[in-house]
């Protein structure tokens, strides 16, 4: 069974308690659950959320000792900030795929610049918590 780590950053343990016209009305928990739930035959799913960025950086360091097959990451806010972040993709070497909930480009000009997103195979943007599920079907293809 191929591994996959979910990873989430700051603020998305908000998810589904505020801002629902952005984010809709699920849950960090109801969104892991429905994962789990959808993909338990084809899949080994883990989840991880900080609000921390060296937090985040240390999980993905121990994620690149662990073997897995792949990361989903929405790194949220640090998306567009976080050097740390890219260097800690870029250095686990591990298969990546950025994901946000919102169409980052119909947003703000700073949310436009994905610092992370180079480290990635692809981006998913605007297409809701159905993003993480592409996102993990891609890296679930061979
Ligand atoms: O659209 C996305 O997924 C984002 O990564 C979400 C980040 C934002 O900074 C990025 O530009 C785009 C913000 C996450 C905050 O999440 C909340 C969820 C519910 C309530 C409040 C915040």
């Amino acid at each position: 069974m191929k591994r996959i780590a979910i990873l989430n950053g700051p603020n998305l343990d908000r998810l589904g308690k505020r801002e629902p016209e952005i984010y809709g009305s699920t849950t960090l928990a109801g969104l892991e659950a429905k994962l789990t739930t959808d993909f338990a035959d084809q899949a080994e799913l883990t989840f991880f959320q900080s609000n921390h960025e060296g937090a985040l950086v240390d999980h993905i360091s121990a994620l690149a000792e662990d073997g897995i097959q792949g990361i989903v990451i929405n790194g949220a806010a640090l998306t567009h900030t976080s050097v740390a972040l890219r260097d800690a993709l870029l250095g686990s070497q591990l298969r990546a795929v950025e994901v946000h909930i919102s169409n980052i480009y119909r947003r703000e000009e700073f949310r436009h610049k994905s610092l992370t997103g180079p480290a990635c195979e692809g981006i998913i943007t605007g297409l809701g918590l159905e993003g993480y599920s592409a996102a993990i079907r891609y890296l679930l293809l061979d």
